[in-house]
């Protein structure tokens, strides 16, 4: 890494590589009364599972409390969020979905 002093107040520093963007875990949460099947629709439909990926998903959700639905750049993440919990509601269920950025 190379620092340039200019003007006194300003720096620029500068790097060699570009940051890759944050990444955040789209976690799916159990509850006790979000039927399985809409676990798993939701698993297929906004996250891209193929059916026996998403069963397994959510039975490891159902068993272990919480689990990764999917991992993506924070925009796309927090757009999944909002669509996975607008649909649950409009179908009465208490699903929760959040996003967290990877370690
Ligand atoms: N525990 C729910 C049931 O028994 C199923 C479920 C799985 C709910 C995963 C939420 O994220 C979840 N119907």
């Amino acid at each position: 890494m190379t620092r340039r002093d200019g003007d006194a107040r300003t720096q620029t520093l500068e790097r060699t590589q570009t940051q890759r963007p944050r990444l955040y875990r789209v976690m799916l949460l159990n509850d006790d009364y979000t039927p399985m099947d809409f676990v798993v629709m939701v698993l297929e439909r906004y996250f891209r599972k193929a059916e026996q990926d998403a069963q397994l998903i959510m039975l490891a959700v159902h068993h272990k409390g919480r689990g990764v639905a999917g991992v993506y750049p924070r925009d796309v993440a927090e757009t999944k969020v909002a669509q996975v919990t607008s649909h649950a509601r409009a179908e009465g269920y208490p699903l929760q979905v959040v996003a967290e950025p990877e370690a």
